[in-house]
């Protein structure tokens, strides 16, 4: 039974709990089917409160086998157990008392992979949010913090490795073949940061000196045999923290800090104190199997995890409403670690692009909710890009607003005050409101008011007074459950760009508040006027996305193109080119509906090959400049009757143009991007690779076959080459020879391998098209389909429906019908992982009608399922009644 009623959990309703716990003494006795554990809680009941009251634990899924108070069993009388909660009455009034409590689990048997599990023979724990109450009862929430002391014992043949969070207290041999380990983690900590690991792994060393001089021992725990593969993230990992020393002070605090990856993971990883768990996907890479898109994945989260360390570990969250306290900071902080170690611009586009592709349409569907949600019923549901993403966005803006000493200021006094603690999204705020005297309260509304603000923008140049004036309006569209929407505080990063590309200084800012290069719209309307403007400038707003916006302002493509060749953030030039693209593809989707010849502008093709040409600029941005905004990108912005069939052959007809007129330019980069010498995963060599890759997929819109890919695939000596090639031959030349032979080569070279398999699995289920669906289903038949993993399923299932628009899509609602079924079978044993893949219809009513007709038919039929988790249940009845 799931402990999880499907009840709606109220923001409002919080408070904290009846009884203090002071300390956490667990003892588990691992066996594959029946593993032991013995929880030893003390408390003391809290100050004032009413000496009658029960002492109520959480449980999920519990069987107990012993429950004594101070050592003594209880009475029956005298507690209530069921599978979700544990009721002790009668309890001391003021004195500490000591709750011992057996329970015993089934790791083999837990396919949802929360609590405590097996994952290729390995023991491994998952309890963020709620999952430490599968394995004993406890106050199983983020506000109650305690020191733990874990002991493991095991059979020591097959789990050699014993692991938990903390410092080593000691092991040593017990009896009939095993052995035991004990942790000790003096930092309090909630339940969800806690793991236990164990197994026979191996394991790659280091060590770190920290800027105080102690020595902190690294491990990194793999399969046997994959050591070698996991030395790229021992690097980003001593990277991280010492960047976090220097960027933001921040010391590691125990002496030994542990990563396992596993193969079977519900998310990318989990920052439990001293002991990350990683989906081995995040760990493990080398030239020969991983891409460039990994090794920048690993770097990214394994600093994301380290970094959670101190915002969220040290300082974690009162409640889960909270969440984007520790999650929308962390990733503002893996986004500028990730930025200093590579180049920033072409990061800050990255960000941009995924925000866009996954955060606004999130913000913009049935599933829209704050940043700080106040309400929800499965709280698996909320690890969202809004609290992610979104929240990093809102982190970012704090920093503009106080600038890069003003922030760290914050940021020092955030963890001053509340080490230790548990808090909230207001206290964050109060701490940059108290170092700036800044009032942040309208700015807070970022956190509470869900939906993409839209601004609308207009300018004009009155060259007899030298004045440029900006008209600005916000407007932020109304979500579920928030029909009526307050003026939001939208910092705008601007510059004036005159003729001659150099940047105007106007002698006076009227209408608002400007600081630096920002103007701060507070009101719903508001005028900005420039003084001492020579000639007429042309205006790039919202420079480095200083605000995670919709941005109408309609600007000629000859101001785009002079933006595109002269703004100083070339964030901004990328942001142009993407503005140039857009309408071109957006026409070419309405007249291929309305079966008309489709055209494009000569002005952006040349403005877009000139910048691909250009060699002062960095390949990697070049690359990102070539890749045109998405299928998805096209139907955000279209926003309603979308159709992915004309979509996609609008965006395939603009690409054929532009490859086309740029033959030569691509023909030139493809000889000029060659690297010579043995790959090394590096942020230039990236770049490079991306440039020619890009290249690469131009040409084959304009030559007929598919030699040249086959050439590429055959020649390339590196995974990112490797797979861009074959993605062109399977998307561009589904049934061509070159590509059946390509892909069996493919599989029998790395049929070994999971995670190259899982890019076998996903470059076949985005080949575009009517055909898609019978692939997949093909696939799902292959005997290297493993249902029970957890990427092999995102690999298939998830590529399938989040991305491939035109297969699953289907007008019949095939695709739709697929998923369900998929959906159904997969919730019984993993609903996280249901859950989170079922989201790819969210936006289900900016389709046409015949489609939505569709989705909403296969959506009400998922909902009349009887026995669906409370994650499913959520997801859907959000989808359809929002
Ligand atoms: N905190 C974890 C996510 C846990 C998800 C639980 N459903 C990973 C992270 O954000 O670092
Ligand atoms: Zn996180």
């Amino acid at each position: 039974m799931r402990t999880d009623t499907g009840q709606i959990i109220h923001l409002a309703d919080y408070r904290p709990t009846d009884f203090v716990l002071e300390r956490v003494d667990l003892t588990f006795e691992l066996d594959p089917t029946a593993t032991r554990v013995e929880s030893r809680l003390i408390f003391h009941r809290r100050d004032g409160v009413d000496a009658g009251l029960p002492l109520v634990l959480d449980g999920d899924d519990l069987s107990m086998t012993e429950l004594r108070l101070d050592q003594i069993e209880l009475p029956a009388s005298q507690f209530d157990a069921r599978a979700d909660q544990l009721i002790i009455r009668d309890l001391p009034q003021s004195a500490p008392f000591e709750v011992t409590v057996v329970t015993v689990l089934n790791p083999e048997a837990n396919t949802q992979l929360m609590g405590l599990y097996r994952t290729n023979g390995v023991y491994c724990t998952q309890c963020e949010a709620e999952g430490f109450r599968r394995i004993t009862y406890f106050p199983d929430r983020p506000d109650v913090l305690a020191p733990y002391t874990v002991t493991i014992i095991a059979d020591k043949a097959t789990n050699p490795v014993l692991l938990s969070n903390g410092n080593f207290l000691g092991g040593g041999n017990y009896d009939e073949g095993r052995h035991f380990a004990a942790w000790f983690d003096p930092f309090p900590k909630p339940s969800y940061l806690f793991a236990l690991v164990a197994g026979d792994l191996g394991v790659v060393e280091d060590s770190f000196t920290t800027q105080s001089g102690r020595d902190v021992a690294l491990k990194i725990y793999v399969e046997h045999g994959k050591e070698p593969r996991a030395a790229y993230a021992m690097d980003a990992l001593k990277r991280s923290m010492k960047w976090d020393e220097e960027r933001f002070g921040r010391e590691y605090d125990l002496d030994i800090f542990m990563i396992v990856a596993v193969s079977d993971f519900n998310m990318g990883a989990m920052e439990n104190k001293g002991l990350n768990v990683f989906n081995d996907k995040y760990v493990l890479a080398d030239p020969e199997t991983a891409t460039d898109q990994d090794y920048a994945n690993i770097e990214a989260i394994i600093a994301h995890e380290y970094f959670h360390n101190w915002t969220g570990n040290r300082i974690t969250c009162r409640d889960w409403f909270q969440l984007c306290l520790k999650e929308g900071l962390t990733v503002y902080r893996d986004h500028e670690f990730s930025a200093d170690m590579r180049s920033r611009a072409v990061k800050r586009i990255a960000e941009v692009r995924h925000l866009k592709a996954e955060q606004f349409p999130e913000d913009a569907g049935p599933l829209a909710h704050p940043v700080r949600p106040t309400t929800y019923r499965e709280i698996n549901n909320f690890y969202t890009t809004t609290v992610y993403e979104k929240g990093s966005e809102v982190t970012r803006m704090i920093a503009t607003l106080l600038g890069r000493d003003g922030f760290k200021k914050g940021m020092d006094l955030y963890f001053e005050r509340h080490d230790g603690e548990a808090a909230t999204v207001e206290d964050f705020v109060r701490c940059f409101a108290d170092v700036s005297g800044r009032d942040l309260s309208q700015f807070s509304r970022w956190y509470h008011q869900a939906g993409t603000p839209l601004v609308t923008a207009s300018g004009d140049y009155d060259a007899a007074r030298q004045i440029f004036t900006l008209s600005l309006q916000q407007m932020v569209p109304a979500t579920p459950g928030q029909p009526v929407k307050e003026a939001m505080h939208i910092p705008l990063s601007f510059a004036l760009i005159l003729d001659n590309g150099t940047t105007a200084e106007p002698s006076a800012v009227d209408g608002g508040e400007v600081t630096g290069d920002v103007l701060h719209l507070t009101e719903r309307a508001q005028t900005f006027t420039f003084s001492g403007i020579a000639s007429r400038p042309v205006l790039s707003l919202n420079r480095g996305f200083s605000a995670p916006i919709n941005l109408e302002f309609k600007q000629t493509p000859a101001d785009l193109v002079h933006i595109a060749r002269h703004d100083t953030d070339q964030f901004s030039r990328w942001q142009a080119l993407t503005d140039l693209a857009l309408p071109n593809l957006l026409q070419a989707a309405r007249d291929i509906r309305s079966g008309k010849e489709i055209s494009c502008d000569p002005a952006f093709i040349s403005a877009l090959l000139e910048a691909a040409a250009d060699e002062s600029l960095e390949p990697a941005f070049r690359a990102q400049a070539l890749a045109l905004p998405s299928e998805s990108d096209m139907a955000r912005e279209l926003g309603g009757n979308n159709d992915p069939d004309a979509i996609h052959a609008a965006r395939h007809g603009i690409i054929e143009r532009i490859a086309k007129a740029g033959r030569p330019v691509f023909e030139t980069l493809l000889s000029q991007m060659r690297i010579e010498g043995p790959f090394t995963p590096d942020a230039d060599g990236a770049g490079k690779r991306a440039l020619r890759n890009s290249a690469l997929s131009y040409l084959s819109y304009v030559e007929g076959g598919a030699a040249r890919a086959t050439d590429a695939f055959n020649t390339a000596d590196n995974m990112t080459d490797m797979v861009q090639a074959l993605t062109i031959l399977a998307h561009r030349f589904p049934d061509a020879t070159e590509t059946a032979e390509a892909l069996s080569a493919f599989l029998q070279r790395f049929e070994e391998n999971p995670l190259v398999l899982d890019k076998w699995f996903a470059i076949q289920a985005t080949i575009p098209g009517r055909d898609a669906l019978a692939r997949v289903k093909a696939l799902l038949q292959d005997a290297r389909y493993v249902a029970s993993n957890p990427n092999r399923v995102r690999s298939l299932v998830g590529a399938f429906a989040f991305s491939n628009p035109t297969g699953f899509n289907r007008a019949d609602g095939e695709g739709y019908r697929f998923l369900a079924e998929q959906i159904l079978m997969i919730d019984p044993r993993n609903p996280q992982l249901a859950a989170r893949i079922l989201t790819s219809m969210r936006s289900w009513r900016s389709l046409e009608s015949v489609r939505a007709d569709q989705a909403r038919t296969v959506l009400a039929e998922i909902q009349r399922h009887s026995g669906l988790s409370t994650d499913v249940r959520d997801i859907v009845e959000r989808m359809l009644t929002a």
